[in-house]
């Protein structure tokens, strides 16, 4: 079996006797484990000067930690600037945040080639290379450069927009030719994979097919490779067992404890503009002000740690959702109860899992959002005797497939605090109903399956 490389912005912290934190740490490190091989990317430090560290290296098992050190101007330009302020606005529709110039374009160009000057010697010819994330797209097209010829796929775990709003940046042609480096390159879904072939068919001289296994076949910039959706997932088995553990834990009947038999509906995301938390904010409002039998009944709990607190747009958030949450607060609020809860810190898997076990109602209200993995984390904590409902946004990558949530608009925040009103008054049976068919979809396509798929396509690569 070949060794397989991932490559991604960040390396998740090495920590043996911890749950890695996100899906995506999740997800890596059981595939790694699986075939051996080297997990390489950032440390998360920045050094003074330039960026010139050599990989520092960790072995753990079969398993390799490579790990490189960050300048502070590389992490100014590339890190806050072209990914964060220029790459995430675009790519999540937010054109009037977004700020274009050649220095951050040269930091981002240059971090990836310092970071394929560094993995380019630790590869094996018969490696499978595999790269993660909007930072980290010209990666391949580098590693090209420097005589790698190994099998090499890209996974994009935000969405990618319609060529329309692709070709606001100044070197759309050149991302997307550097995307035509790998063998496969993966979306979250369907729509990103389209947004992609119309690109390649409205403004470069590619041709699109349908591949014979599955996805597109893009032949273009005088590459050929497949572009296929593989929407991510959750290790489904692994959350059921945890929020049942979970829903006993001292911080679960505290939080019980803490509603004195109210209801409680939870959002949990990072603090990002993406997620939509001031429009949720407002449809909360809209339900305490339209169904008031809700004032003092229920309580809305938004954990959102920060996130990117370098980024200006991302102190300007945070300061927004204090002052809503203040003014709604001073509004509704009684003396022995404050209608939201909002926290700027996060928890660990387990004590999560148990606050969406006690949670009636999960709001995941994105403006985009490329998958959402709470969506799914929330449906597979639940009770399934007794489940509460999921409010999901159409914007986010996983309504695609768990339709059996109250599918909303969050823009037309009265229209979510109507899906509100209906999740808090849904009979068992439905929400029952609802439930088990969306745990059918994240039973099937779980982490394992999303892997699994992935590295199979890639190793059936070359693509002709
Ligand atoms: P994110 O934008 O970070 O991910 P999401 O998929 O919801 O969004 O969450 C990632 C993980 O972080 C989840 O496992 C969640 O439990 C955890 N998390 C979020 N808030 C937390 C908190 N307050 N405390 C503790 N843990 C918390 C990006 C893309 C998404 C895509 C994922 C995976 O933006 O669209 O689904 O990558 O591809």
């Amino acid at each position: 079996m070949s060794r397989l490389v991932v490559v991604s912005n960040r390396v998740a912290p090495i920590d043996e006797g911890k749950q890695a934190a996100g899906g995506l740490a999740v997800a890596v490190l059981a595939a790694l484990k699986k075939t051996g091989g080297i997990w390489f990317g950032w440390s998360g430090t920045v050094v003074e000067g330039e960026s010139q560290s050599e990989p520092k290296r960790t072995d753990v098992g079969r398993l390799t930690y490579a790990t490189v050190d960050l300048g502070r101007r590389d992490f100014e330009e590339y890190y806050n600037g072209f990914a964060n302020q220029t790459l995430w606005p675009l790519f999540h529709y937010r054109l009037g945040l977004i700020s274009v110039s050649r220095r951050t374009l040269e930091g981002y160009q240059r971090v990836n080639r310092y970071f394929a000057d560094r993995l380019a010697p630790l590869l094996k010819p018969d490696d499978m290379v595999w790269v993660h994330d909007y930072h980290l797209i010209p990666f391949g097209a580098q590693l090209r450069e420097r005589g790698c010829e190994q099998r090499m796929g890209f996974f994009l775990h935000t969405p990618l927009p319609t060529p329309e709003v692709l070709i606001v940046l100044p070197n759309h042609q050149d991302l997307i030719r550097s995307l035509c480096a790998y063998d496969l390159v993966g979306f979250h879904t369907e729509v990103d994979l389209r947004c992609f072939t119309d690109y390649i068919r409205d403004y470069t001289d590619g041709e699109v097919s349908e591949a014979p296994d599955g996805g597109m076949l893009v032949r273009a910039f005088g590459r050929t490779l497949v572009a296929r959706a593989f929407p991510i997932s959750i290790d489904t088995a692994n959350l059921e067992s945890l929020a049942e553990t979970a829903s006993r834990s001292r911080h679960t009947e505290r939080l019980k404890e803490s509603l004195v038999g109210r209801r409680l509906i939870i959002g949990v995301d990072r603090l990002d503009y993406s997620k939509g938390l001031p429009q949720r904010f407002e449809s909360f409002e809209h339900l305490l002000a339209n169904y008031p039998e809700h004032c003092n009944r229920v309580s809305f709990l938004q954990v959102a740690p920060p996130s990117r607190e370098d980024v200006p747009e991302y102190i300007a958030i945070r300061r927004e959702l204090s002052e809503l949450s203040g003014r709604i607060n001073g509004r509704f609020a009684e003396f022995d109860w404050v209608p939201i809860r909002y926290l700027n810190k996060s928890f660990g898997r387990r004590v999560l899992a148990g606050f969406y076990r006690v949670a009636n109602v999960g709001l995941v209200t994105p403006l985009r959002d490329g998958m959402n993995l709470v969506a799914k984390e929330f449906v597979a904590c639940q009770n399934p005797d007794d489940p509460g409902v999921l409010v999901l946004s159409c914007f986010a990558g996983a309504a695609r497939e768990m339709g059996e949530a109250l599918i909303v608009n969050p823009f037309d925040t009265e229209s979510v605090a109507d899906a509100l009103q209906r999740a808090l008054t849904m009979p068992v049976e439905e929400r029952r109903e609802r439930h088990a068919s969306m745990m059918q979809t994240l039973r099937r396509h779980d982490i394992g399956w999303w892997r699994e798929t992935y590295v199979d396509a890639l190793t059936r690569a070359p693509y002709r």
